[in-house]
This record gives structure tokens, C-alpha cells and sequence, in this order.
């Protein structure tokens, strides 16, 4: 039998995530929204597509929770997107109670499902929607180092020209200006970036990935990056429903690792059919540590500011 996957959240992340799903029969999809006929369409456009990727899935739109009874997997846009001028931590207010809404929608119709939060500010969203829904921690993860190191990748691809299938990276901490793009870590076919490219060019790498996300709104001006937002949340889709054992970037519960308690952060993990199973612990040296734990304390004041 085909797993079945919800979408909650029809916009642009919801519609790419729709139709990549589909395509790739990943499984049959159900896209929510609150707009009513906006996530019919885009199933019914995509589903329609589909027989010109050979795809036998189904793809379905829904405005009620009781459509993704029984899903396998949630995956979690709903809420608002960055506009030019705005950071992720400006949407919390208005994201949070839509997170709760959906935290409750979920809870209440998916009881078992594996779930990935996308809405920003992701940190604080995915902390709010565990909070909620009372979910297991290896069933609630956030995507936002998928991404991050994706975006690392490209550029360290473009400066030395070279596939991108051969870079690694690894961004850690919090999705936002204190992310952790990690240079020791970097390497292409195994060798470290730093052996490769100067300083000064690393540099400009590291803060130019720090600054993606607003570098695509300030261009768009209507909304933020959605392709490549959907391609990491289908990576950590594709782990978890191949039971892939996946060691990818992704926000997790912290219960001590890293020293931190109780909090969301980007880090390392192995992703596979029981969502997230282990947190790896990287080495971090004197500077990659401080840098973390300012990021983790960013994430801290951010999660203060929640009341659930
Ligand atoms: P957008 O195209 O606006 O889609 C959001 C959708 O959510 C809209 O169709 C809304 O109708 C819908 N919605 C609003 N309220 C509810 C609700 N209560 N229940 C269900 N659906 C609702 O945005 P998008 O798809 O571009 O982005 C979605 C979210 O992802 C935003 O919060 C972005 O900031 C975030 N995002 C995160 C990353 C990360 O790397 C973590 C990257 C890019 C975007």
C-alpha cells in the first residue's frame, strides 16, 4: 500500500512539495489549506499531470483535517512567508497561532504520523507544534539545515566549479542570521574546502549562505524561496519513507546533547522510518562553539516569547 502524505499548507512550498511527491511516487498526497480551492486546484492540476510522469499516485486538495486521516507523514507550511524588510523571527506572532491550529488539527486527525515543520520562525515553530500536539520528539523535526547546507553546497560548487554532487556541508544551530555554516566540515570528495579556497573567498561563502533566504525575497519581493525549500523537506520525506538512515542537518529536540536542554536546534541526525533516531554530536572547536551557543541562545529568547 502507498503511504500517505499530507501537506499542510497549499501555498508555494505546498504546491512544489505536491507535485515532486506525486511525480516521484513518494506516495499519495492530500494538500490543506484554509483557502478553499486553492489546494483542489493545484491537486487537480497535478494529479492530471501525472500520467506524463508515469506517476500512479493520487493527489488530492481539502479544506477539512479529516482528509488527512491515517497520513504517514505531515509536512508543515502553513503561515506566512517574509516579505522584502522582514526577518523570520517578524512572522511569530501571527505563525504561532496558526502552529497551534494546526497542532491541534493534526493531533487529533494523524495521531501517528511522522511530521516535519517547515513555517518559520522554524525553530520556534517546530518547539511549538511538539508543545501542542504532544507528539514524540523522533516524530517532530524541523527542516532548515537541509536547506542551509544545500545552499552552502552551491556556492562552494560555483567558487571551484565543480558538481555539486561532490560538496558536503553542514550548517548548524538556528535558521536564521546565527546559523553555524560549519567550514571544517566542508569538503569536496573529501577534501576540506579550506585546502582549497582562501580564507577571505570562505568567508564570503559562509555569510552569503547566512543571508540566502533574504537574498531570494529581496528579488522576488512577493514571498520567499519555495523550490528549494520543497527539494530539502522531500529529502527528509524521502529518508523517512525509505527508512533511508539519512545523516542529514535538522532541527531536533535537544535532551543534553550539545549541552542543551529542552530546545529545538540544527544539528546532524540520522533520519530513517522511525523520524529522527539518533543525534549526532560533532566536534566543535573554541570558535564553531561560541558561534553555536549564540545561536542557541537566539533560539532561546525567541522560544521565551511563546506562551502555550
Ligand atoms: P505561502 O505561499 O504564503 O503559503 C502558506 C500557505 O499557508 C498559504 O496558502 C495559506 O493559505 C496557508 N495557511 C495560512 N493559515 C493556515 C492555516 N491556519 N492552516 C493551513 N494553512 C494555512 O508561503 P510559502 O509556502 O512560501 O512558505 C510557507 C512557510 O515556510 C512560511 O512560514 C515561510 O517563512 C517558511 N519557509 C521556511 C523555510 C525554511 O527553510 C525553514 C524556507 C522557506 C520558507
Amino acid at each position: 500500500m502507498r503511504k500517505k502524505i499530507a501537506l499542510i499548507g497549499g501555498g508555494n512550498i505546498g504546491g512544489v512539495m505536491a507535485e515532486q511527491l506525486a511525480y516521484r511516487e513518494l506516495g499519495d498526497v492530500i494538500l490543506f489549506d484554509v483557502v478553499e480551492g486553492l489546494p483542489q486546484g493545484k491537486a487537480l492540476d497535478i494529479a492530471e499531470g501525472a500520467p506524463l510522469f508515469d506517476a500512479d499516485v493520487s493527489v488530492k486538495g481539502a479544506n477539512s483535517y479529516a482528509e488527512i486521516a491515517g497520513a504517514d507523514l505531515v509536512i508543515i507550511t502553513a503561515g506566512l512567508a517574509r516579505k522584502p524588510g522582514m526577518s523570520r523571527d517578524d512572522l511569530l506572532n501571527t505563525n504561532l497561532k496558526i502552529m497551534k491550529q494546526v497542532a491541534e488539527g493534526v493531533r487529533e486527525h494523524a495521531p501517528n504520523a511522522l511530521v516535519i515543520v517547515v513555517s518559520n520562525p522554524l525553530d520556534a515553530m517546530v518547539y511549538t507544534f511538539k508543545k501542542v500536539s504532544g507528539f514524540p520528539k523522533n516524530r517532530v523535526i524541523g527542516m532548515a539545515g537541509v536547506l542551509d547546507s544545500a545552499r552552502f553546497r552551491a556556492f562552494v560548487a560555483w567558487e571551484l566549479g565543480v558538481s555539486v554532487q561532490d560538496v558536503t556541508a553542514l550548517v548548524l544551530g538556528g535558521h536564521g542570521d546565527t546559523m553555524v555554516p560549519l567550514v571544517r566540515y566542508c569538503t569536496v570528495a573529501g577534501i576540506p574546502i579550506e585546502k582549497m579556497i582562501s580564507k577571505e573567498r570562505i568567508n564570503a561563502i559562509v555569510e552569503r549562505t547566512k543571508q540566502a533566504g533574504g537574498e531570494v525575497v529581496a528579488l522576488l519581493k512577493t514571498g520567499s524561496a519555495f523550490v528549494s525549500p520543497a527539494a530539502s523537506a522531500i529529502e527528509m520525506a524521502e529518508a523517512i519513507l525509505k527508512d533511508k538512515k539519512r545523516v542529514l542537518a535538522c532541527c531536533c529536540l535537544l535532551e543534553g546533547e550539545y549541552g542543551v536542554d529542552g530546545l529545538y536546534v540544527g544539528v546532524p541526525c540520522v533520519l530513517g522510518a522511525n523520524g529522527l533516531e539518533r543525534v549526532i554530536e560533532v566536534d566543535l572547536n573554541a570558535e564553531e562553539r561560541k558561534l553555536f551557543d549564540e545561536s542557541v541562545e537566539h533560539v532561546r529568547s525567541l522560544v521565551k516569547q511563546i506562551e502555550i
